[in-house]
């Protein structure tokens, strides 16, 4: 990290990371448009997309020669994005590596530790990025940074909170940094069942004002907008450019506010989009109206998911999401009947949760008329309430939750071992799929109906549910 009196030249990766969804990587992409506005040359290098992750590594290092390669990663992809590191770090040993993403929002301590990353950026990096690259210029001290954070001396630095972007209208996409082209195939739908192949992931808003305990704080406890129109323009060119048919729009609560969701999905509709849309990290059950319905159905809208969780009271309120289960039925029915397909979100393993709760939860489950669920084991990923207070009850004594994976058991505080946690889990899958009225409903639902036995997230969900590890 020496002066430089050059515009910056960098490599942006997605590790490899098994059978993780190959979703694209807004995240990368975002950090790479405020570069390449910003004059640094960079590139982006998915190698979840590769079939030979390992060469076109090197290849791309040794031809684009990068002095910083960054890093973006979810906490489990952790594994695969130290052993990326490691071998960037073996090709190309003086150049700085930077991890970025949603494991990087708390707790850098544990990230550091690793000689093979050099500096995190912390939560949001759109601002961060540009004046760290400064800082980096002007050889003037990274303290100054604010959401960064790096070794010094052999401690580790974290500079002070940098604050949300209130104002998300200016952080576009340059979507000519990656092949579009490449997403266009069922293994990058972030939705199990996507209606075409042309889909495209969107976001509109940024954080959420409830505070569940189990869930992320990356961009805050409030929501911040990019206003419609802007979300329209960027619609528009994306399916004049790319022919893209199917938006899946990743907000984390888009109906919470329900007249700006009413208004973007009533402007879809009146410019006559023609395009289906759907909402596959979940909406809210609990902000609804018929209204919304209506015009969700006018405006292409086919499936959403729901966070429900849990199918106990008790779970409810200690998982503090403010959601009154009782009106989910009704919900889902009306949605059923409106022709939108509806997934579920189930946790499974909260603390201090019995068997008689998790079995309330799968009753729950199967007693609704989605077309699709699943049922995650709960993890206490960095930056959430539940970690925090199984450290403070000293309940945790993994720091390391970079070894965190998707299938394992990563923490338990449930009252059932481990072993009899997956047991419940599988369990819940066959309830939930082995019934004649959930096969048919799949069936009905599924506009590709190919994608029911291809390589597609729905054959992996099958998988997760009936392998027999
Ligand atoms: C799309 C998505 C996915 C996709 C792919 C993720 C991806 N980006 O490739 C898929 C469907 C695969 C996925 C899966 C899971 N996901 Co997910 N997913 C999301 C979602 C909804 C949107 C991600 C996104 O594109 N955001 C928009 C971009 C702009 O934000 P961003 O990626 O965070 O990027 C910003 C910063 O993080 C940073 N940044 C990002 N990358 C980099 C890189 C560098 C070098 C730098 C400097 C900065 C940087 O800058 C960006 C701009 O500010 C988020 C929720 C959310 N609202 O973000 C959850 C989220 C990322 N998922 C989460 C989780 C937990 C999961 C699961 C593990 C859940 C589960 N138990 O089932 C599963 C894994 C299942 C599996 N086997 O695949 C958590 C991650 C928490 C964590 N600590 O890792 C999140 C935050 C949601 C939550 N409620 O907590 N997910
Ligand atoms: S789970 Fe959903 S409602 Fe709860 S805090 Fe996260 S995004 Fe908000």
């Amino acid at each position: 990290m020496g002066v430089r009196d050059h515009f910056m030249k960098m490599l942006l990766l997605r590790p490899y990371a098994g059978h993780i969804g190959k979703v694209m990587p807004l995240g990368l992409l975002a950090v790479a448009s405020v570069l390449k506005r910003a004059g640094h040359d960079v590139r982006i290098l998915d190698l979840r997309l590769s079939q030979q992750p390992g060469e076109d590594l090197q290849n791309t290092l040794l031809e684009f020669d990068p002095e910083y390669v960054g890093i973006g990663l979810m906490t489990i992809e952790a594994e695969y994005a130290f052993a990326t590191a490691a071998q960037v770090k073996s090709i190309k040993k003086d150049v700085t590596v930077i991890f970025g993403g949603p494991h990087c929002s708390h707790e850098p301590q544990f990230i550091l530790h690793d000689p093979n990353v050099d500096l995190l950026v912390v939560g949001e990096a759109e601002i961060t990025i540009i004046e760290l690259f400064d800082a980096l210029q002007n050889n003037t001290d990274l303290a100054s940074v604010k959401g960064i954070a790096y070794r010094k001396n052999g401690e580790y630095v974290l500079t002070p909170e940098r604050p949300v972007i209130k104002d998300l209208d200016w952080v576009n996409q340059e979507y000519g940094l990656i092949r579009v082209e490449d997403y266009f195939q069922p293994e990058c739908s972030t939705d199990f069942l996507p209606a075409t192949r042309r889909f495209m992931s969107i976001v509109t808003s940024r954080g959420c004002p409830f505070k569940c305990t189990y869930c992320h704080d990356l961009f805050g406890k409030s929501i911040q907008y990019r206003s419609p129109e802007v979300v329209l323009q960027e619609m528009e060119y994306l399916i004049e450019t790319y022919g893209v048919q199917e938006f899946q729009i990743l907000d984390d609560v888009f109906n919470v506010n329900m007249k700006r969701c009413k208004q973007i999905l009533a402007m879809m509709a009146e410019r006559k989009l023609n395009v289906k849309i759907c909402f596959p990290n979940g909406v809210r059950a609990d902000f609804f109206d018929d209204e919304m319905i209506e015009i969700m159905e006018a405006a292409g809208v086919y499936r959403l998911a729901l966070g429900i969780e849990s199918g106990s009271s008790r779970i409810q309120k200690i998982i503090d999401k403010k959601l009154d289960i009782a009106i989910i039925d009704n919900v889902v029915k009306k949605l059923a009947r409106a022709n939108i397909s509806v997934h579920g979100f189930f946790m499974l393993g909260f603390p201090s949760e019995t068997r008689e709760e998790m079995d309330e939860t799968i009753k729950f489950a199967c007693n609704l008329d989605l077309a699709t669920a699943n049922f995650s084991l709960v993890t206490p990923n960095p930056g959430t309430r539940l970690r925090e207070t199984l450290v403070e009850e000293k309940k945790l004594q993994n720091k390391e939750f970079s070894q965190y994976t998707f299938d394992t058991v990563n923490s338990n505080e449930s009252k059932l071992d481990s072993a009899d946690l997956l047991t419940m889990r599988k369990a819940a899958y066959r309830q939930f799929y082995l019934s004649p009225r959930r096969l048919w409903r799949i069936f009905h639902t599924t506009k590709m109906k190919g994608l029911l036995f291809g390589k597609s997230p729905f054959t992996l969900l099958w998988r997760n549910a009936f392998s027999s590890n």
